[in-house]
C-alpha cells in the first residue's frame, strides 16, 4: 500500500525552507526516523516518518519552501503497518513570542511548537554570561514525535537559564533571560537567576535588573546542526566544532559527520601516544621534486633502529643540559707523558679513558646518576656496577658499545678496550651483548669539533656526558690570565630523577677530578 507523508502541523509557519533531507528513494525507513529538517527564522524542526516502509518518491529538495500539508514523499508500506499519524491540532495557538517586553532583559520563551506539550529538554547550548547572536541554537526539545532546536530570538547576553536538561516544557515557558543587544544602558552584573520555571511565563514586572551595556561577541561559534545530526555526533563522539558544514548557511549535515569520521579513521595513527590522551600531530608530506632534482637514500639498518630510540627518549624524558668547563691542562700533560709507554703496549691512551675513570668517580659520589627509573616511575633502581657506554660514529651510523666494570679496569685496559670496541663498531661487528647493560654514556665529539651540544639520554639511563673540543683559553689565576686547556662538558639529565643543583654538583665534581686526576687515587 502506498502512502503519502506530508508536512504535519508546524504551528504558524508557512513556506518553511527544507534545509536537510535524510533519506533517498529506495531507503527502507522506520516510523520516527528523521526525514527532513525545516528551518524558519524562529526554529529548526526535524520531521520524522509517521510510518515504516520503503521510499518510492521524494516530493521535496533542499531549498524548497513548504507548509503544513505539503507532500514530502510517498512510501510503500506493508499491509500490517498501522497508520500512525502526526498528532496534529489545527486549532493550535500560534503566537511566537510576539509580545517580548521593552525592558532590556527579556525572557526567551518556548515558541509555538505545534501541538506538543510537556516536551523534554535534551540539550542546552548556552550558559549565563554567554554572548549569543540571533538564531544561535539555545536548546533542543525532544518529543516522542520530533526533535526541535529552539534558536535565540535575538542577539544579546544570556543573564540566566530557567531550565535544565530533563525539564519538560511547553509553548510559552521561559527558557532563559537575555539582555538584548539593542540595550545600551549601564547596569550591574547579571542578576541572580530566576527560579527555574517550568510552566509559567515571566511577568514583565518581575524584571527589575537595570539595563547594562552590551558587547556582542561575534567570534563565538556554535556549530549549526540539527538535532539528528547532533545525536549522531554524540554517538560517534564527534566534536561538532571540528566538522565543516556543507549545508545551507554552513549547516552540518549527516554526510559531513560521516566524512569527518571516515577522514579521521583513515589518518595514519601517530607513532607515539601517551595513554591515548595525547598524540603527535602528523608532519606534512612534501613532494620535494616540485622544487628541484632529488634522490632518495635509504637509511642503514643502524639508523633505522637508532632513530626511533632517540626519538622515544627525547619525547619521554624531560631533558635538561648542564654545561661546564674542565681545565685538563695537567691531565693532557700526564696523558702525553704516558704516550711512549702506550706505544710499547700498542695502546693509544685517549682522553676518553680518563673521562670514563673520572665519570665513575662522579657516579660513585652522586649515585642517582648511576640509576634507572622503575617502571611505575615511583622509585629509582640503583646500580652497584659501573658499565659505561660511549657513542661511536661509524659509517653506518651511531652505535653505543659498553665497557663493563670500568671501576675495576686500569687506564691502559680501558683505552685498549675502547680501541677494540671502536674498531668493531666501525666494522659493524659489535654483538648485542656489547651494546647493552650501560649505566651512563659518554658522547665525545672532541675529535671532531664544536664548543657544546645537548646529547640525548641513552634511555633507560638517566644522564649522558657530552664532551666537545678542548681549546687553549686565557684563565684568570690570582692576578693574571694564564693559558689553560679547557674541555667543554655538556651533561644532559632526566629532570624527573635529577635536580638542577645535583647536575651542577656532578659537573663541578667532574671538572675538579679532571683538573687533577691524582684525586682518582684518593
Ligand atoms: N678535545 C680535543 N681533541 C680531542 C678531544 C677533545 N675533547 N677528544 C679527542 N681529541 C683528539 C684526540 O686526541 C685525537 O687526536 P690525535 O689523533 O692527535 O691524538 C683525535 O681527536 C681523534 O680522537 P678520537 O676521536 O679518534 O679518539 P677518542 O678516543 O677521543 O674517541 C670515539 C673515540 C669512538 C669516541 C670517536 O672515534 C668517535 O666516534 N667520536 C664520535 C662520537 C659521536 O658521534 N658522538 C655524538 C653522538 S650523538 O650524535
Amino acid at each position: 500500500m502506498r502512502k503519502e507523508i506530508t508536512v504535519p502541523d508546524i504551528g504558524n509557519f508557512k513556506d518553511v525552507q527544507v534545509i536537510e533531507i535524510f533519506v533517498k528513494i529506495g531507503d527502507t525507513i522506520k516510523k520516527d526516523d528523521p526525514l527532513i529538517t525545516l528551518e524558519s527564522d524562529k526554529a529548526a524542526m526535524e520531521i520524522p516518518a509517521t510510518e515504516s516502509g520503503v521510499i518510492q518518491s521524494l516530493s521535496v529538495k533542499i531549498g524548497d519552501k513548504i507548509s503544513e500539508g505539503s507532500s514530502i514523499l510517498t512510501l510503500e508500506i506493508s499491509s500490517e503497518e498501522k497508520n500512525v499519524g502526526w498528532d496534529a491540532n489545527p486549532n493550535n495557538s500560534l503566537d511566537l513570542q510576539s509580545n517580548l517586553q521593552e525592558t532590556p532583559i527579556k525572557p526567551i520563551t518556548v515558541p509555538d511548537i505545534g501541538n506538543f506539550k510537556g516536551v523534554q529538554l535534551i540539550e542546552i547550548f548556552v550558559k549565563a554570561g554567554d554572548t549569543v547572536k540571533k538564531d544561535d541554537p539555545l536548546v533542543t526539545l525532544e518529543s516522542d514525535k520530533a526533535a526541535m532546536e529552539i534558536p535565540c530570538p535575538e542577539s544579546g547576553i544570556i543573564q540566566s537559564l530557567s531550565v535544565k536538561i530533563g525539564d519538560k516544557v511547553s509553548q510559552g515557558d521561559v527558557l532563559a533571560m537575555i539582555l538584548s543587544s539593542d540595550a545600551a544602558l549601564p547596569v550591574p552584573p547579571p542578576s541572580r537567576a530566576p527560579e527555574p520555571v517550568k510552566t509559567q511565563t515571566v511577568e514583565k514586572t518581575e524584571i527589575k535588573t537595570p539595563p547594562q551595556p552590551v558587547k556582542v561577541d561575534h567570534s563565538r561559534q556554535i556549530p549549526h546542526a540539527g538535532p539528528a545530526v547532533r545525536k549522531m555526533a554524540r554517538e560517534f563522539g564527534v566534536d561538532l566544532s571540528k566538522v565543516k558544514g556543507t549545508g545551507i548557511r554552513n549547516r552540518i549535515l549527516k554526510e559531513d559527520i560521516q566524512l569527518f569520521v571516515k577522514t579521521e579513521l583513515s589518518k595514519p595513527s601517530a607513532p607515539i601516544t601517551t595513554g591515548g590522551s595525547f598524540s603527535l600531530p602528523e608532519m606534512p608530506i612534501v613532494d620535494f621534486s616540485q622544487f628541484g632534482e632529488i634522490e632518495q637514500k635509504t637509511f642503514s639498518r643502524i639508523k633505522k633502529l637508532s632513530g626511533p630510540a632517540l626519538h622515544r627518549s627525547w619525547l619521554h624524558i624531560p631533558h635538561v643540559t648542564q654545561f661546564d668547563d674542565a681545565d685538563i691542562t695537567d691531565l693532557e700533560e700526564f696523558r702525553k707523558s704516558l704516550q711512549s709507554e702506550g706505544e710499547k703496549r700498542k695502546i693509544k691512551l685517549t682522553l676518553l679513558a680518563f673521562l670514563m675513570k673520572a665519570s665513575v668517580s662522579a657516579l660513585k659520589t652522586y649515585p642517582d646518576f648511576n640509576a634507572s627509573l622503575s617502571p611505575d616511575k615511583e622509585s629509582l633502581i640503583m646500580k652497584k656496577y659501573f658499565h659505561l657506554g660511549f657513542a661511536a660514529d661509524t659509517p653506518n651510523g651511531l652505535v653505543v658499545p659498553v665497557v663493563r666494570n670500568v671501576d675495576q679496569k686500569s687506564l691502559f685496559d680501558l683505552a685498549a678496550e675502547i680501541g677494540q670496541l671502536s674498531q668493531k663498531a666501525r666494522d659493524g661487528k659489535l654483538t648485542t651483548n656489547e651494546m647493552q647493560g650501560g649505566c651512563f654514556t659518554i658522547s665525545s665529539l672532541g675529535g671532531v669539533g664544536g664548543t657544546a651540544f645537548t646529547p640525548i639520554i641513552n634511555a633507560p639511563e638517566v644522564a649522558i656526558l657530552g664532551v666537545s673540543k678542548s681549546q687553549m683559553k686565557p684563565v684568570w689565576q690570582k692576578d693574571q690570565f694564564v693559558p689553560r686547556l679547557i674541555l667543554p662538558l655538556s651533561l644532559s639529565y632526566d629532570h624527573r630523577v635529577i635536580d638542577g643543583a645535583q647536575a651542577a654538583r656532578f659537573t663541578t665534581y667532574l671538572s675538579f677530578i679532571l683538573a687533577d686526576v691524582r684525586r682518582l687515587l684518593i
